[in-house]
């Protein structure tokens, strides 16, 4: 399968790009015809830069209100463009994007490129509070960030309140002009998002939790490219939900994203293998399952081949829970559609999702991740650790007088709660701001416990908002460790502003003396989104070498609203090369 390389033949970039990509094209014909083939020769080589070169892509994001029906019932949502999932940001790897986000709501709002890396652009990046101040209602912001070094499926969301329940889209990077994937290039590739939807405003629903301490409801189902699917109690007929139409014998590429607030879930589509190509936008070596399991912030290309009869498959994403708490039990259905299918009431081959509890399906899936590593995309894991760092995620109780229960439930990082502050971090420390932040979070736990255990006696936080300071180039080794505290419970960490590598996972609780014998060094997968795993840890190694201040926080909406989130300070290296770019003119004031 590696021995060739294949070129992505159907590249869906919007119309406007491949007629972009068509007329430069022309043009270089033409003008090769009118030099002799020395000066051709010349006049090729001199532009060969230019057919490769990056371009720059415009985008522009209306953020407004749009009614939409769903499970029988219709409520407003925040939306780009009016759509839901929002619309799909194509560009090529080098390319700059201009994204020019205007609010139309009543809430303020930020755009997160979940997974870009925003190599010295962290401006741009997008946590509200973090990197800028929101965008308020009547104002706009032009996002600016080239895509370097990256190729394959990211997402970007809305980084304030729990918009992004319905303020998501796809980000898809094709490589660069003439460069192919390493896999047999797909007929075609088509983009599928997973979602939640809620019949409540999901903001009443977080800001009302928050005043009563206690957990949020619920969602009332999940969604695939919006939809409830099929099998849905609203389903008026079983064509309603996303049809993925396919032609018997060619392989498609499914960009698989998971949006959903706080679900990780599992994805299956009945009767067809999938070979995993790509996770968080970096190539992997291709393994083939039936389910794939992602949590939310995280992102899989597989390739599926259309190599069953005539007719229609079931496609569901279901959800994975190992521990004792609630979630939406609902399996959202969306189906394969074969071509030369007559009837639309064709037979329906369907399959049965995981069970919630399936950890061994979970684990399977993991496991088999490894980075592609090739001599093309190396994998560059560092050797040597300058800070060796221990992170335990989970929940904790605070004191609150006015709550139901004369508590709430928290979450914290080192037994930190993070608090938001009033102005974003990155403009205090590049102005020199005091009073803001501080930059004392510990690098260990305050006091050792029994992580995996059922907890220490006092379950209290400390409210703070601390950065972990690093130069630029540090290497960093970060384990993160889940708590018993309350429940064991996956948390799904993202890291902004870097990938990683996922050196090592186990359960209980992790042993510095033994644990680290069993690192793989070699192709560890490299991600920006880890699922820790419920009552176990994993270990994380990166370069700091992108300045900045860089959020890490737990991608399940909830625990990151409890304050389950921190913040890496990156300092500038030498030279302008090694330093953050000057703020932007526009960034929005708090
Ligand atoms: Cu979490």
């Amino acid at each position: 399968m590696h021995a060739e390389t294949y070129y992505p033949t159907v590249l869906r970039v919007g119309e406007v790009d491949r007629e972009g990509e068509r007329r430069e094209i022309k043009k270089e014909r033409l003008r090769k015809m009118e030099y002799s083939w020395v000066r051709a020769l010349v006049l090729v080589i001199c532009m060969f830069p230019l057919l490769v070169d990056a371009r720059t892509r415009h985008y522009k994001f209306n953020v407004v209100m749009r009614n939409m029906t769903r499970l029988c019932s219709t409520k407003p949502i925040v939306t780009v463009n009016g759509e839901f999932p929002g619309p799909t940001l194509y560009a090529r790897e080098g390319d700059n994007v201009l994204v020019k986000v205007v609010n139309h709501v009543k809430y303020n709002v930020t755009i997160h490129w979940h997974g870009v890396r925003q190599l010295r652009t962290g401006w741009y990046d997008g946590p509200a509070y973090v990197t800028q101040c929101p965008i308020q209602p009547g104002q706009n912001f032009v996002y600016n960030f080239t895509l370097t070094g990256q190729r394959g499926t990211l997402l970007w969301h809305a980084h304030i309140l729990w918009l992004r329940v319905t303020v998501h889209g796809a980000i898809v990077i094709l490589p660069k002009l003439r460069v192919p994937y390493p896999f047999p290039a797909p007929h075609k590739e088509l983009v599928v998002i997973l979602g939640e939807w809620w019949k409540s405003d999901t903001e009443a629903v977080i800001n009302q939790a928050m005043q009563a301490g206690l957990p949020p409801n619920i969602s009332d189902c999940h969604t695939i490219n919006g939809h409830p699917g099929p099998l849905s109690t609203c389903a008026s007929s079983s064509q309603d939900g996303y049809k993925l139409q396919v032609e018997s014998g060619k392989t498609y590429m499914l960009r698989i994203i998971n949006a959903a607030l706080n679900e990780e879930l599992f994805f299956k589509v009945a009767g067809h293998k999938l070979t995993v190509v790509e996770v968080d936008a970096i190539y992997t070596k291709p393994f083939t399952t039936d389910t794939i399991l992602i949590t939310p912030g995280q992102t899989t290309n597989v390739l599926l081949p259309a190599d069953q009869g005539a007719g229609r498959y079931l496609v569901t994403a279901s959800p994975f829970m190992d521990s004792p708490i609630a979630v939406d039990n609902m399996t959202a259905t969306a189906t394969l559609h074969y071509a030369n299918t007559v009837s639309a009431s064709a037979a329906l081959t369907t399959t049965k999702p995981p069970p919630l509890n399936a950890t061994p399906v979970a684990s399977s899936f993991i496991d088999s991740l490894r980075s592609l590593n090739s001599k093309q995309y190396p994998a560059k894991v560092p050797l040597k650790v300058d800070h060796s760092l221990l992170f335990t995620v989970g929940v904790g109780v605070n004191p609150c007088p006015t709550c139901v229960n004369g508590s709430r439930v928290v979450a914290d990082v080192n037994n930190v709660s993070f608090v938001m502050p009033p102005t974003a971090i990155l403009q205090a420390h590049y102005y020199n701001i005091s009073g803001v932040f501080t930059d004392d979070f510990p690098g260990n736990p305050p006091f050792t416990f029994n992580y995996t255990g059922s907890g220490p006696k006092n379950l209290q936080t400390m409210n703070g908002t601390r950065v972990y300071r690093l130069p630029y180039n540090a290497t960093v080794q970060l384990i993160l460790q889940d708590t018993g505290i309350i429940a064991p419970e996956n948390h799904p960490i993202h890291l902004h502003g870097f990938n990683f590598f996922a050196v090592g996972r186990g359960l209980g609780n992790f042993n510095p003396k033994t644990s680290p014998n069993k690192f793989n060094l070699v192709d560890p997968i490299e991600r920006n989104t880890i699922g820790v795993p419920s009552g176990g840890w994993t270990a994380i190694r990166f370069v700091a070498d992108n300045p900045g201040v860089w959020f890490l926080h737990c991608h399940l909406e909830v625990h990151t609203t409890w304050g389950l989130k921190m913040a890496f300070l990156v300092d500038n290296g030498k030279g302008p090369n090694e330093s953050l770019i000057l703020p932007p003119k526009d960034l929005p004031a708090c």
